[in-house]
């Protein structure tokens, strides 16, 4: 293939932010040539070419549900706006953005809101996700800065991850982390309530209380101390604040004894833990939700930089915090002022801030103050303040807390634009739509966790109508009246003022966020533009910077200790709500779902939501695993299947963020979260919602198979997920079978029979157990199996094969009356590899039987892990069991 076909760009998954090699054909491969992943994509990014697909896309504007012109669609946006505006005044309207916008995209987005609405009621996603890093960053360092560098956690000689899932989460990270382990065994602390796949390469898990992180960062700054192993003249000479922070951490956690009662740990895994930092010179700690989420986000950030400050670990290769940024351009976010408590360009709101950008944009209504975060925004919103948003490029209706309440707000909204790529459960309630060019069409640049700027570049025409989201609002901006200050034609030129602006007026380096050297940028130069870290100033070389604070840095700003005082989750379990409930990532889903959630192959690994729970637990409560779960929250109810797992705490629960109204009758698990915020980072606590859970037996179970999305109605938990040639439906039944002449007519509603279909049923009503198929053209087009329990269900993958194929009369019968049932077929169970779709049932028969020790010999025998080995830490998982059970193979 030659390289016109072939084209560099990055994932736009997580904030590792892989180079990807992408071609015309749609296929992919990792960029060797990219300093983030050096070729290799884990599970998410392999799959990237699958995610392509046009069919299911927004391809133009809708007003309502009508079918609307840019133009139309366009003016009306810019006259609701510009009315409420006039009637309300700037502060009546609001935008709300996204860590996936690129830079470009979020730049206009911003200089809009806060230089020509003047309003800065402009806020992103990253409140629920970096928000909580972002102010701790700027308590301590003057700015929000990420020190450290990926280099660094290898040449680490003891990585902290807390509150972080790195197998699942950046999971190319934990394949370098991994291998650097392997390497020279760098010793690996995870800190975090559950067992997690990460695990797998810790040294100690800290299975701590949730929420109880300042405590032992608290405890472990006390020890540092009583034990002289502070850097008493680096925090002298660079730091201020070290009495007061210490006399904090001191006045709650003065011994090892404290810090276990607090956080619920055993002493001498403590001991052990402040033993190793202690000693460690070369050390990183990474933090991630576990850390933000948290009504105590920002003070857990700043415990953990308090130690990296004490002991002078930042600036050194090996060294320093590491904040594990979530979206591909989280951090893109951040440089442009995304946040509505940011200005531009890593500038706040004091006055001289507001002037420098004002000179600069020369705008004519400057923002004066830091507008409305998040929670406050969608509050403001409902309660009639907000009369005018435009949600672009994220899906609150199913990622925000309180979720219903969010939908609420927007139903009541006089007026809501939503631009994104797909219909989701948020555009479904929006005045006018906008569809928008994803990726593989956008083009621009992000910045991942380690302050490195990459390309996304364009290699296939958008459908339809898309269009980029910087033109959608450079055209709202001009027919607001704002044509000279957004004229841009196309993005370099966007990304060249944002680099002038981060050099505006910064010739002392007083901020560090500076890429000047890029101001100038040729079109050609921007095109062919490689991954360069900043500061990069003026006059720089183009090798960028790979850590911040090292030696010979010029700018020798104070770097400040914050007291941070211990104080639990906000809302305790109690006896009407006695359990926590946690929620986060699994491995091969997205957020909501609408990009992963359509690749089959994806959806494998776990096809249903799950509510985790500590078997001991389920049993007092009387759950099973072959039943469902009615989880109920101060917020909202849903209900789910159930997961027995040791791998919870006990009293604690956790559920997978993903799940949306068009995946499952279980719908977005944020209905159910409670929106309690950070008091500094205004961040919600998106990991500690008290709830009850009790058991739901299902009257039957079913597996419906057609090819189209359509939901199943009436009283039923479901759950769907994309096979070949259609979908797939997970069903239980929460009341009795319809009878006689109902039960016709519901079959064929479910199955969506065309008319004319041929119903083809076997019953068997003694043993509960009816099977029914439509067959159109001696085809199959649906079918439906009910019974009593799960495992009397056929086994899906013979169906799978069947679905849209030729099928004689006898094969119908043999279908439905004959098929094997997922309990007799050899059970292949969840995916565990997802490339070479290897089951966990299949893994376990082979280890067992050909005594595979190794994850080389599961790789040699069965292919499983040999491709983006994100499922290496599950197939090690495996290994482990199976060697627990068998001791003589651990000594082989
Ligand atoms: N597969 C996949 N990867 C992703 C994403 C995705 O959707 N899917 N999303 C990306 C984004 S935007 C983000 S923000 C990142 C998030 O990446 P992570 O933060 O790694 O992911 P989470 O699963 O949200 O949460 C991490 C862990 O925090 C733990 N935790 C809960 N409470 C506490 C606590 O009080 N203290 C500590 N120490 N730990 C706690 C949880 O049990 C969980 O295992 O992932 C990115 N990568
Ligand atoms: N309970 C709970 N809730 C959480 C979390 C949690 O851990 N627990 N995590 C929080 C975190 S860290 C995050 S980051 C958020 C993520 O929450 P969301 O941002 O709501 O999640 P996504 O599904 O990524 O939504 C992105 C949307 O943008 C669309 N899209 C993709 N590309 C483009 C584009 O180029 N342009 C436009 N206009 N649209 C595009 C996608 O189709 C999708 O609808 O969820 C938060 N919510
Ligand atoms: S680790 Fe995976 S999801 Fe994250 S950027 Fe790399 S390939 Fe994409
Ligand atoms: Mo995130």
């Amino acid at each position: 293939m030659s390289d016109r076909e072939r084209i560099r760009t990055t994932c736009p998954y997580c904030g590792v932010g892989c180079g990807v090699v992408a071609s015309t054909d749609g296929s992919v491969t990792g960029d060797r040539d990219h300093p983030a992943n050096r070729g290799r994509l884990c599970s998410k990014g392999a799959a990237l070419g699958e995610t392509l697909i046009d069919s299911d896309r927004l391809l133009h504007p809708l007003i309502g549900e009508r079918r609307a012109s840019w133009d139309e669609a366009l003016d009306l946006i810019a006259r609701q706006f510009g009315d409420t505006i006039a009637r309300h005044g700037p502060d009546s309207v609001a935008f709300y953005v996204s860590g996936q916008f690129l830079t470009e995209d979020y730049y206009v987005a911003n200089k809009l809101m806060k230089g020509f609405i003047g309003s800065a009621n402009i806020d992103t996603n990253s409140r629920l996700c970096m928000a909580s890093s972002v102010a701790g960053h700027v308590r301590a360092f003057g700015e929000d800065l990420v020190p450290a560098c990926y280099d660094d956690l290898e040449a680490a000689e003891l990585v902290v991850l807390t509150g972080s899932n790195l197998a699942w989460c950046h999971p190319v990270l934990y394949q370098r982390l991994a291998a650097a382990k392997e390497a020279h065994g760098t010793r690996i602390v995870v800190i975090d309530p559950r067992r997690t796949a990460t695990c797998e390469i810790a040294d100690l898990h800290l299975a701590l209380r949730p929420g109880s992180d300042v405590a032992l960062f608290g405890g472990l700054l006390a020890h540092l101390d009583t034990h002289g192993l502070c850097d008493r003249r680096w925090t002298m000479d660079r730091t201020t604040g070290f009495g007061a922070a210490l006399d904090a951490a001191r006045s709650f956690v003065p011994s090892i004894g404290n810090v276990a009662a607090l956080t619920d740990i055993p002493a001498d895994d403590i001991a052990r833990f402040f033993a190793w930092f202690a000693t460690t010179e070369r050390t990183v700690t990474c933090y991630s939700q576990g850390v933000n989420q948290s009504t105590a986000g920002t003070d857990k950030v700043n415990a953990i930089l308090n130690c990296h400050l004490a002991t002078g670990r930042l600036g050194r290769p090996g060294m320093g915090p590491l904040s594990l940024t979530g979206q591909p351009n989280a951090m893109g976010g951040r440089e442009v002022g995304g946040l509505a408590n940011q200005l531009a360009a890593h500038m706040g709101f004091a006055e001289a801030d507001i002037d420098r950008v004002r000179r600069f944009w020369q705008a004519p209504r400057m923002a004066s103050r830091p507008g409305l975060k998040a929670v406050d925004l969608f509050d403001a919103v409902l309660d009639g303040q907000i009369r005018a948003l435009w949600i672009l490029c994220t899906n609150p209706a199913d990622s925000m807390p309180r979720a219903s309440r969010v939908r609420d707000a927007l139903r009541a909204c006089p007026f809501i634009a939503v631009s994104d790529c797909w219909p989701t459960d948020t555009s479904r309630l929006a005045h006018v739509v906008l569809p928008a060019a994803g990726w593989g069409e956008k083009d621009g640049t992000v910045t991942n966790s380690e302050r490195c700027v990459s390309r996304q570049r364009p290699f296939r025409a958008a459908p339809g109508e898309a269009r980029p989201d910087w033109w959608m609002l450079t055209e709202v901006a001009r027919r607001m009246g704002w044509e000279q200050a957004f004229a841009y034609a196309t993005p370099a030129e966007i990304f060249r003022e944002h680099a002038a602006l981060s050099a505006f007026e910064n010739e002392d380096g007083h901020r560090l966020f500076d890429i000047g050297a890029l101001a100038d940028i040729t079109d050609e130069h921007y095109e062919r533009l490689q991954p360069v870290q900043w500061p990069l100033r003026r006059g720089a070389s183009m090798a960028g910077t790979p850590r911040l604070f090292g030696e010979g840095e010029t700018s020798a700003r104070p770097l400040t200790f914050v007291a941070t005082p211990y104080r639990p989750v906000a809302v305790p379990v109690s006896e009407a709500w006695p359990l926590v409930l946690n929620t986060g990532r699994l491995r091969d889903q997205w957020h909501t779902m609408t990009r992963t959630g359509v690749v089959a192959r994806l959806m494998t690994h776990r096809r249903e939501p799950m509510l985790d729970i500590h078997p001991t637990d389920a049993e007092q409560l009387g759950i099973t695993e072959t039943g469902l779960v009615r989880i109920e929250s101060p917020h909202g109810t849903t209900t789910m299947p159930v997961r027995l797992s040791t791998d919870q705490r006990r009293g604690e629960v956790f559920a997978p963020m993903h799940w949306n109204d068009s995946h499952s009758s279980a719908g977005p698990i944020d209905h159910l979260v409670g929106a309690a915020v950070d008091p500094v980072s205004g961040q919600p606590e998106l990991k500690a919602t008290p709830v009850k859970v009790e058991p739901v037996a299902p009257l039957w179970r079913a597996l419906l198979l057609k090819s189209d999305a359509s939901k199943p109605e009436g009283e039923v938990y479901w759950s769907r997920a994309p096979v070949e040639g259609g979908h797939a439906f997970d069903l239980a039944g929460l009341s009795e079978l319809p009878d006689g002449v109902d039960s016709r007519a519901w079959v064929l509603r479910l199955l969506g029979a065309s008319p004319g279909a041929e119903l083809v049923v076997y019953a068997d009503p003694a043993r509960a157990t009816f099977r029914y198929a439509s067959i159109v053209d001696d085809r199959l087009e649906a079918c439906l199996f009910i019974a009593r329990e799960a495992a009397a269900l056929p086994d899906r993958s013979v169906l799978v094969a069947a679905l849209g194929a030729p099928l004689t009369p006898e094969a119908r019968l043999t279908l439905l009356s004959g098929c094997s049932t997922a309990a007799d077929a050899e059970d292949a169970g969840p995916i565990v590899c997802a490339c070479f779709g290897i089951g966990h049932g299949t893994l376990c028969s082979a280890i067992a039987a050909q005594e595979l020790t190794t994850v080389v010999d599961i790789g040699r025998t069965l292919r499983a892990g040999t491709n983006c080995g994100s499922c290496i830490p599950e197939l090690k998982s495996l290994l482990r069991d199976a060697q627990a059970a068998r001791p003589e193979l651990a000594d082989a």
